[in-house]
């Protein structure tokens, strides 16, 4: 097991991160003070505590304790954290009572289900499907695109009959709740993309696995009412995840058309590798977001990333974004710093 000393500095440098200036002087004159705190604060934010950074680790966006518990239990038999990311996600996606992911998911417009999700392994392959109705683990498919098959993106009719075609079943996505929520929403048809707490509809998870190896998954229903054949970030790679294991991993969740302006996960791992820490990467990914659009008032971004070793951070635009970590035998929820504070 490796074990380091982690410092997670708060976040009063956030306009700062924006353009880079002070975030270095701000971390150290930070740290003594956070040193003292120690373990204390470690699940009142994910930013305001020193942690000691170990692996294995799970985390993974929203309040989705059954899914890292799974990703964790996996990861203690020894398997691979590709293994604990496939097993984690599935948790959610056949969660029906969450009108999130897989089973359940809020519909589109024309109330369709239709499901993005990708999956990145420690060699940095990956696989996808987008747009895909009737199989309640894209997950699953996209992890066979990835290693079964010469592409990395499968879409629409073509992604379900390819999953079909190897044995995955095809049923009703739409739930009972998830329509009437949809009937309800047709009266107006007002579309806002408002992603929050109860609002949301994505889980993003990264795993180091005990031989620390990292990989990463994301699963989506997408917007609730979006437009048919829409295709948000979470399956697009080094938009809604990226994976390199030399460095670390991110992943996003909120509104993907921003995400994918900005191919934030990849601009995170790329921030890591220069020396940033995942969570100076993350606060810096979403100011790339604020500084693009001023207009931020109205949508929610949240990063997550864990770097290699086992360091992990996040960051939102606005209050009620969550991250799971699981950790030192802990599965922890933990609110998430962010941007909007005024
Ligand atoms: C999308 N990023 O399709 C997803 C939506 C999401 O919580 O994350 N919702 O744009």
């Amino acid at each position: 097991m490796i074990k380091i000393r982690v410092m997670k500095r708060r976040t009063f440098i956030q306009n700062a991160s924006l353009t880079g200036i002070g975030v270095v002087a701000g971390a150290a004159a930070i740290s003594c003070k956070d040193e003292k705190d120690s373990t204390t604060q470690a699940s009142s934010t994910s930013n305001s505590a020193a942690m000691i950074a170990t692996i294995p680790v799970v985390i993974a966006t929203w309040n989705v304790p059954a899914s890292t518990a799974k990703a964790w239990e996996v990861l203690q038999e020894g398997k691979s954290a590709l293994e604990a990311i496939e097993q984690g996600c599935m948790v959610e996606e056949a969660n029906a009572e969450g009108q999130s992911v897989g089973i359940g998911g809020l519909p589109d417009r024309d109330g369709k289900v239709t499901l993005d999700a990708c999956i990145m392994n420690k060699h940095g392959d990956y696989g996808a499907v987008v747009c895909m109705q009737n199989i309640v683990h894209p997950i699953s498919v996209a992890r066979k695109v990835m290693e079964d098959t010469p592409h990395v993106i499968f879409a629409g009719k073509g992604a379900e009959e390819y999953a079909v075609s190897i044995g995955f079943k095809r049923e009703n996505l739409l739930t009972e709740s998830s329509k009437k929520a949809w009937e309800k929403w047709r009266k107006t048809s007002l579309y806002k993309p408002i992603i929050n707490i109860e609002n949301h509809d994505t889980i993003g998870m990264l795993a180091i696995d005990k031989n620390g190896d990292i990989s990463g998954g994301c699963t989506t229903s997408g917007l609730a009412y979006k437009m048919a054949g829409r295709v948000g970030d979470s399956a697009i790679i080094g938009s809604g995840l990226f994976i390199d294991n030399e460095i670390g991993g991110a992943t996003a969740t909120g509104l993907g058309e921003e995400v994918l302006k900005t191919v934030g996960s990849f601009l995170i791992v790329e921030l890591m590798r220069q020396g940033k820490s995942p969570q100076e990467a993350c606060e810096e990914a979403i100011g790339r977001i604020i500084k693009k659009t001023p207009d931020f008032k109205d949508f929610q971004v949240g990063y997550i990333a864990v770097n290699k070793a086992g360091e992990t951070g996040s960051y939102c635009i606005h209050e009620g974004f969550t991250m799971m970590q699981y950790q030192n035998n802990k599965n922890e929820n933990m609110p998430v710093d962010f941007f909007n504070k005024a």
